[in-house]
């Protein structure tokens, strides 16, 4: 981690146990969680925070946890990033909500500038922004509905877009997202995504579209389709990674029948896979993208850009929303994405794949038990499976995350059979405790995968 990213109240970026994981006082707090929490509301790793900067989570037992999985996605800036501790700390003291909608201020239409700058295209495009990743995508699909006049929305198999009723009907896997929740909205179509380590083997990227693309003409009719909403790496569907062309061919599918093609980067945005934006590694322009999660270094912020005939189509109050757009998580953004260009943080992505991909592949080699490694930039994984074959692990995939979380390393699965073991650290971890997070993966396989 570069100086200027470590602030006065950054803790010291180390690998420190010093009770076993989780401690007295957080166990204890996961005892008064229990009475007063619903438990519903789960958690990957029962460990209660104090402090968090840059890579390391620091909890109220005084152990220093090296953070490879930046909140889902969110920090990539670094936690507690000081340039952003600065913008929210003059903005509260200045004004905390006034509500867009009654009396505007700068800081929203300054995020709007930026994403138009920094999404893909350089053609006139405007945003509407709101509070969470799920809000953004069902804010696509009404304007979608809008702009179009039609109602279909497809979307593929393994996806992830969030859990509200609409939402929930646009991601694909049952438990936990949908389980007990429906009935469901309707108007969703689910077609085959590209997903090459469980395909046919060497399909390519266009004959997995034109897979997709026969089915949507088939069941759904190219003329009602509103969107075609697709995640260009699937996030909390592991990491899938779809074969090259199969985004462009979607794209030009969509540009050539008149439906929007919508890229959820809600995951895969913000430098998080070496470029601003997941689609810019293939050229695809989106008519409409979904931002959230690292644009504001944890606060709560989601966007939606797109072409600007598209986003003016809804009537003026058509879009909304009491905090879309808060004051304070605007001047979060700001300085978020101000850092990101200052320090190339996408170059950083780039960084970590070149330290964290060799290791993973010679894991692979060594264990047996990796069937795939795969991912972009700081968004990288590995499926586990039984050696030989594609059947998912599961069970030695929990066994491994939970060896790397009692020595000190926040892990996270993801993947419709939850064997995706995922690695999302913070763009500004430094290189000596990512280097320490990988020895620590290595041990976990060795304890975990005997005779290896
Ligand atoms: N679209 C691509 O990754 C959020 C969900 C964690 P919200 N992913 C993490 C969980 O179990 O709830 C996500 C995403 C993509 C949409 C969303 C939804 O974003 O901010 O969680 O609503």
């Amino acid at each position: 981690m570069t100086d200027v990213l470590a602030g006065p109240d950054t803790p010291i970026q180390e690998l420190r146990l010093v009770t076993e994981v989780p401690g007295p006082r957080s166990r204890e707090l996961t005892a008064r969680r229990a009475s007063a929490v619903s438990s519903a509301v789960g958690s990957v790793l029962p460990v209660f925070v104090e402090r968090a900067g840059g890579g390391v989570v620091v909890d109220v037992d005084g152990n220093s946890l090296i953070d490879m999985g930046s909140g889902i996605a969110v920090v990539s800036v670094g936690n507690a990033a000081p340039a952003v501790v600065a913008a929210v700390q003059q903005q509260v003291a200045a004004f905390t909500h006034t509500c867009f909608m009654v009396t505007p201020y700068e800081g929203y239409v300054e995020v709007c500038e930026e994403l138009a700058r920094i999404t893909p295209g350089d053609h006139a495009k405007k945003s509407a922004l709101f509070n969470s990743g799920a809000e953004a995508v069902e804010n696509a699909v009404k304007v979608a509905r809008h702009a179009t006049g039609r109602s279909a929305v497809v979307v593929f198999d393994h996806a992830y877009h969030g859990r509200t009723n609409l939402t929930m009907a646009l991601t694909a896997k049952n438990m936990p997202y949908k389980h007990g929740f429906g009935p469901f909205a309707t108007e969703v179509h689910r077609v085959p995504m590209s997903y090459p380590f469980r395909d046919q083997p060497g399909i390519t990227g266009a004959q997995a579209a034109a897979r997709a693309i026969e089915i949507i003409e088939t069941q759904v009719g190219a003329t009602n389709v509103a969107a075609v909403l697709i995640e260009p790496i699937q996030g909390e569907g592991g990491f899938v990674v779809p074969a090259e062309g199969f985004l462009p061919a979607i794209a030009d599918w969509c540009r050539g029948s008149g439906a929007l093609f919508v890229a959820d980067e809600i995951q895969t945005g913000l430098c998080r896979t070496g470029d601003w934006f997941a689609c810019e590694a293939e050229g695809v322009v989106p008519d409409l993208v979904t931002t959230a999660k690292g644009i504001a270094g944890g606060l709560p912020l989601s966007g939606l850009t797109g072409r600007a005939e598209l986003m003016d189509a809804v009537h003026t109050g058509g879009l909304g929303g009491t905090y879309g757009g808060n004051p304070v998580a605007c001047a979060a953004a700001l300085a978020t994405i101000r850092t990101m260009r200052e320090q190339d943080l996408a170059g950083a992505a780039r960084a970590i794949e070149a330290t964290m991909l060799p290791r993973l592949r010679a894991l692979q080699e060594r264990t047996g038990v990796i069937g795939d490694v795969r991912g972009r930039g700081a968004m990288l994984a590995v499926e586990i499976v039984r050696p030989g074959t594609t059947e998912p692990d599961a069970e030695l995939t929990g066994r491994i995350v939970r060896a790397c979380h009692a020595q000190g390393v926040i892990v996270l699965t993801a993947g419709t059979f939850g064997n995706v073991l995922r690695f999302l650290p913070p763009l500004v971890i430094g290189q000596d405790l990512l280097i320490e997070a990988l020895d620590v993966l290595d041990a976990a396989f060795a304890a975990e995968v005997p005779g290896r």
